[in-house]
């Protein structure tokens, strides 16, 4: 065989090469992002019978914190109200919905894609999020929300120009589902302002992501 032809080959080889291994790290992506999709979603149906079920005993085996309302035994009643609460709200939860994921060795975040509304008071931008944390080979959940997003009051701009102006509010620079204007506290009146790095999902280097460690009840 002639020089140039066993160069040939061997570029053949090669290209065939990196390209099964490209195939094989984006299929194993794709598969994993399903699986963890789906083991994160049975938890959250097991909390949510639990929740109807009023049993606190299987809510707690699911849940990384309990209320302050649920760790107390005097508030047995505060806290059924609360499991019905969680009931109701998770009920409206589908995992067809629940599109898109962001996970790692601590967490997983499941969320749909922004809902536009707009009433003749508002105009909002909301998904619905749901946050589990993983503990060793178990997935807990930490907290979920239908209403994840944000609104504003209807004005006398066009409503495209007012749901803009909102998808602008919520972009998520390192994509750790928390806003840069949350992160950085630049909206007053906000719940959720963390005084984070908008472009670090883990700023303290605790390895939990600012979205995630805002939702702790305690640390
Ligand atoms: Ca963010
Ligand atoms: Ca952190």
């Amino acid at each position: 065989m002639n020089k140039s032809l066993a160069k040939i080959l061997g570029t053949i080889v090669l290209i065939v090469l990196v390209s099964l291994a490209l195939r094989w790290i984006i299929f194993k992506g794709v598969v994993s992002d399903e699986v963890w999709r789906n083991r994160a979603w049975a938890v959250f149906q097991n909390y949510i019978l639990a929740a109807r079920a009023n049993n606190l005993e299987e809510l707690r085996s699911l849940s990384y914190q309990l209320s302050e309302t649920c760790r107390d035994e005097s508030k047995l009643e505060g806290c059924k109200d609360l499991m019905n609460n969680a009931y109701y709200f998770g009920s409206q939860f589908h995992i067809e919905t629940l599109k898109n994921i962001v996970y790692d060795k601590k967490q997983i975040i499941l969320f749909g894609d922004y809902a536009e509304s707009a009433t003749t008071e508002s105009v909002s931008l909301l998904r619905f999020i749901i946050y589990f944390v993983r503990e060793g080979g178990t997935i807990k959940l930490l907290s979920f929300s239908p209403f994840d997003g944000t609104f504003t009051v209807r004005s006398s701009e066009a409503t495209s120009t007012q749901l803009s102006g909102l998808r602008d509010k919520l972009r998520d620079s390192d994509l750790d589902t928390l806003s840069d204007s949350a992160e950085e506290c630049l909206n007053s009146g906000m719940e959720t302002c963390t005084k984070t790095n908008p472009e670090k999902r883990d700023t303290d280097g605790d390895l939990w992501w600012d979205s995630t460690e805002s939702l702790f009840y305690q640390k």
